[in-house]
Order: C-alpha cells, then sequence, then structure tokens
C-alpha cells in the first residue's frame, strides 16, 4: 500500500468518526453527551499514546473479542463421556469467532476436587476455570487470597448479557455475590421451567372414569384416593389391583418432601428448610408437621399409599407402571411417560398444589443457579480478563446457549418452521443418540457446568411426550412456585457445623417419618419426645446459622 493512500484510508476513518461522534452529540439529551464526549475523549488518548490496556479488546460488538489474537489457558472438568475439548465443535466455533486462543488443562472429572486443589495449593492455576465446579467454599478462600479476581466491575463495565440478566433476576446477582460483596464465579442458569420443579403426575383418566373432579383440598385428594382404590377404575373387575399412590426411596424421600407443600411448608430438598413469611424455618419441627404426619399416617392405613413406597426403587416403580393393566393413581418422577406407556403420557397431569391450611396454594421450585462454572484468575491482566468475560457473556445470549447446547444450523440441526421456533436434530452416523454426539463432538454443555443459561429461549426441540410435561408445568405448577432457600455461604467452621448437624438430623428425619407413617411409632403418643431429639441435635443451632446466612444474602 502506497503511503498516500494509507493517508487517505486513515484521513477517512477520522473523517468517519468525527461524523459519528458529531451526529451522537447534536441528536442526544446533555446528559448522554457528557458520556458521548467522555468516550471521545478517551479513544482519543488512546489513538495519540497507544497505551490503553483495552486497545485490543473489540467494545462495540460481540465478535471478535479481541483485534490481535491472545491465548488463555483453560482448566475445566471434563466427563468421561466427552471427547477431547480442543476437538469439540463448540470450542472450535467459540475461538475462531473470539479470535481467542484457548489453551486446554481438562482434569478427569472424577479427579476434579484434587486437582483443583493442587492447581490453588501450588499457585498453579491456568487464566480461566470453565465448565467445573468451584465450591463456595473456593469462592471464599481463593477470592480474598488474590487467586480469583473479583468479577462484579467487571461484569458492569463489560458484560451485556451477564449484566441484563442479574438485572432482571436480581437473586442470582445474590446467590453468587460472596458475603464480603465480591462475585468471583459465574454460573449456569437454567431458565427451563420443567427442570426447576418436580411433579406429582395424577391419573385423570380414572378421574374421569369415577367422574370425579380432580381434587383440590387435601378432603377431596383423600377422597379420590379412597375412590381409586374401591372403585375399580383401571376396569379390569379386580378391585384391588390399583394403588392409589405410590412413592419411591427409602433414603432419599423427595416424594414425601413434596407433599409437605400441601401444608404450607414448602422445602428446600436438601435441608427441609421452608421459608415462612420471610423467615427460615425446619419444617420437620413444626406443630404442623405432625398434622402432616397423621394425614400420611391415614394414607398408609388405608391402603391409599403403596406400602412399597418406603423401600422400592425408581426402577421397581417403572416396573408397576408399565404392566399391560394400568394401576398406578399418583407417582413422582420428572415426566409420566418415564413411567407408563409412551401412550399413557397424557392420562396423567401436573397435579396443581392442593390448599393449605392456610388457605394458600405453593408448590416448590429448585434453584435455577448452578453456580461455580466460570472464573478469572490473578494469572490474568486487565487485557485478558476482559476478553476472558466478553468471550464468556456470550453464552449468557440466546444465540451463545443455541451454540453452545446445540451446536451450529445446517450441521447439528435445522428449523422446521419458517419463525424457527422449532428445530429437529441432525445425529450423525455412528453415534445412537443426539446426547452421545453433543458429548463426544460437539460442546462440554454435555457432562460439565459450563456457564450460560438454559434451553428455555432456543428453538424447541419437537418431542409430544416432553411437550406435554412443558404444558402441564406451566399451566398448573409455575402459577404456584416458592423456592424455599436460595445459594447460600458459609464460614468454614459454620459450615462444619451445619454439615455435622445436618447429617444427624437428616437422617433422624427420615427414620423417624418412615415409622410414623407406617405406624411403627404412635403419632400422639411420640411427636414430643421427637421434637426434643431434635432439639437435642442441634436444630436450634442449626437454624441460627441458617437464618444468619439468609440475612445476609437479603443485603447482597
Ligand atoms: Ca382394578
Amino acid at each position: 500500500m502506497s503511503v498516500r493512500k494509507a493517508i487517505a484510508i486513515m484521513t477517512c476513518l477520522i473523517l468517519l468518526i468525527a461524523a459519528i461522534t458529531g451526529c451522537n452529540g447534536k441528536s442526544t439529551t446533555t446528559e448522554t453527551q457528557g458520556s458521548t464526549t467522555g468516550a471521545t475523549t478517551s479513544t482519543a488518548t488512546t489513538a495519540t499514546t497507544g497505551k490503553d490496556k483495552l486497545a485490543n479488546i473489540n467494545l462495540e460488538s460481540q465478535f471478535p473479542v479481541v483485534y490481535e489474537p491472545i491465548t488463555l489457558t483453560l482448566m475445566g472438568a471434563r466427563a468421561p463421556t466427552q471427547g477431547e475439548w480442543e476437538d469439540l465443535k463448540f470450542f472450535k466455533v467459540l475461538q475462531e469467532r473470539s479470535n481467542i486462543k484457548l489453551k486446554f488443562i481438562t482434569v478427569p472429572a472424577e479427579n476434579w476436587e484434587e486437582r483443583k486443589n493442587l492447581a490453588f495449593a501450588g499457585d498453579n492455576l491456568p487464566d480461566i476455570f470453565f465448565g467445573c465446579v468451584l465450591s463456595a467454599n473456593d469462592e471464599m478462600t481463593y477470592g480474598p487470597q488474590g487467586y480469583l479476581l473479583p468479577l462484579e466491575e467487571l461484569i458492569d463495565k463489560y458484560s451485556v448479557n451477564f449484566k441484563a440478566l442479574i438485572e432482571k433476576q436480581p437473586t442470582v446477582r445474590k446467590d453468587i455475590t460472596t458475603p464480603d460483596g465480591h462475585i468471583y464465579t459465574l454460573p449456569f442458569v437454567n431458565d427451563m421451567p420443567r427442570d426447576l420443579t418436580e411433579k406429582l403426575w395424577f391419573n385423570k383418566v380414572w378421574c374421569d372414569e369415577l367422574e370425579l373432579e380432580i381434587p383440590s383440598t387435601l378432603n377431596e385428594f383423600y377422597t379420590v384416593l379412597k375412590a381409586f382404590k374401591d372403585g375399580d377404575p383401571n376396569k379390569n373387575g379386580d378391585p384391588d389391583d390399583e394403588i392409589p399412590l405410590s412413592f419411591k426411596d427409602l433414603n432419599d424421600p423427595l416424594d414425601l418432601r413434596l407433599m409437605l407443600s400441601y401444608w404450607g411448608l414448602t422445602v428446600d430438598p436438601e435441608t427441609y428448610i421452608a421459608n415462612k413469611n420471610d423467615k427460615l424455618v425446619f419444617a420437620p419441627n413444626q406443630p404442623i408437621f405432625k398434622d402432616f404426619l397423621l394425614y400420611m399416617n391415614k394414607l398408609y392405613t388405608e391402603g391409599l399409599l403403596d406400602p412399597e413406597s418406603f423401600s422400592q426403587t425408581n426402577e421397581q416403580l417403572k416396573a408397576k407402571g408399565k404392566q399391560d393393566v394400568q394401576i398406578l393413581g399418583g407417582f413422582v418422577n420428572p415426566g409420566p411417560f418415564l413411567v407408563v406407556p409412551e401412550d399413557q403420557n397424557e392420562h396423567y397431569i401436573a397435579l396443581p398444589p392442593l390448599l393449605t391450611p392456610e388457605g394458600t396454594r405453593e408448590w416448590l421450585k429448585l434453584n435455577p443457579v448452578r453456580p461455580g462454572a466460570f472464573a478469572i484468575t490473578k494469572n490474568c491482566d486487565e487485557e485478558k480478563s476482559v476478553a476472558a468475560l466478553r468471550m464468556v457473556d456470550w453464552l449468557y445470549s440466546s444465540e451463545g446457549a443455541l451454540v453452545l447446547m446445540r451446536g451450529i444450523e445446517g450441521e447439528d440441526y435445522v428449523y422446521t418452521n419458517p419463525e424457527k421456533t422449532q428445530c429437529k436434530l441432525i445425529i450423525p452416523e455412528g453415534f445412537s443418540n443426539f446426547e452421545e454426539y453433543r458429548a463426544k463432538k460437539l460442546t462440554p454443555n454435555s457432562g460439565s457446568r459450563t456457564p450460560g443459561i438454559g434451553a428455555y429461549t432456543l428453538p424447541v426441540v419437537w418431542n409430544p411426550l416432553n411437550d406435554y410435561i412443558n404444558e402441564q408445568v406451566d399451566k398448573n405448577l409455575v402459577p404456584y412456585w416458592k423456592q424455599p432457600l436460595p445459594r447460600l455461604y458459609f464460614s468454614a467452621e459454620d459450615q462444619k457445623k451445619i454439615a455435622s448437624i445436618g447429617a444427624d438430623v437428616n437422617a433422624y428425619v427420615v427414620q423417624s417419618m418412615a415409622r410414623f407413617i407406617t405406624g411403627d411409632l404412635d403419632i400422639e403418643a411420640n411427636f414430643d419426645n421427637y421434637l426434643n431429639d431434635l432439639d437435642r441435635m442441634g436444630i436450634k443451632e442449626y437454624m441460627e446459622i441458617y437464618q444468619a446466612a439468609y440475612d445476609v444474602w437479603k443485603k447482597a
């Protein structure tokens, strides 16, 4: 290029910049004029001194993230089902579009904890963590020590999509803000309603057969279960083969815990903690818990609750559902077709929550935040930090989420309607299903915790079984959603205490529920002793620790 030509191009560029700036200045208010002036000044400084550390970052649009290529080392946890990360299409596309070269340090998922700890202990850190789990404890330990960089200012200044997300959902920001006010990791935020709740599937065909309304109160629920038992709703002439309600799993009685919502105690599945009027309570020592036990004991005694509910596995439940003649009235599972034959999927409705004694209806919403999926370490200077953040910010957009989860249009999926709201997946030869292909060839999103958002805004993969579940969840459960507990941070000492008390208490509650409900332990005679035992185990201190952490969360 001749000098004259170069000068001509530069002149054009300067004129163009001047034109844009001038135009902005004229058409905007005083306030934005101020910020425009600021931007112009900083651009001018960059051009003259060339010392702006962010000169290489594209701050105008998503891609490329950097004008001149840079390299980042990335450490993540690789699932055994996955191909080598450098071969995955997602990472190829990401590097190509962003202009950031990634050097992978992948650790087999089963060795993650150990290798992660070694990396911190030996000060042998990557530039970024991606597709892994950094715990609340990691954040609280390695953040203040300077190993992990605080991200809140970077988010505020340089992210677009994630910033919009936490503005729209402030609880996400609270959930990832440590008690010292910093954000050290970014999460995966699952926005898919059907993934964020549990469902009690209830046999609508039987209700129709018996000319009964879908139950809406605890009394009606009992009446309908009784009719299921006595009325031969499967019409095989055998009045005794119906199982009105069948639960599963002695060690993790999720199904039973869900029922607590009908008594106004929607509990966090891991801790049995409920939120009553913005105060945390331990559901199993509330007076109303006794009513729950008495009701469930009545169902059990009258044969309305499957006697195998405390022992059977999910596989055993499924075996009951897949028989020629249907015998199941109600059960808990992610979808009916997982338990009963596919052609009976729509025979079951997601039962809307029953009226609580307080006259309300509520149902469990699980926390959409899966934290610790991404972090930037002290190895990154300002340029690298901003570049890494802007690269990952893409995954919080629908466009980025689509590439992360589904791949590339025309290669991995095709749209099946002109509006591009529905698509069909392409499964290449040699793979038995799309998930296998996703893990081997496409994305770390199959098997690893990647930063980003769920599939809610993505084109729907046509599947009538799932479509029905989505519709049921949206209509019957989402309106009553209540998330009992946000993500909380605890000091190491408190963490140790709640782990120890929690383990004892949890085991005792599970065992006591089974004994009370099956009648092995008389409820009236023993409930007070049971409460005393919980006190002795330290439930008061346990709840004080949770309440204090919750109060900190509220202020975050
Ligand atoms: Ca029958």
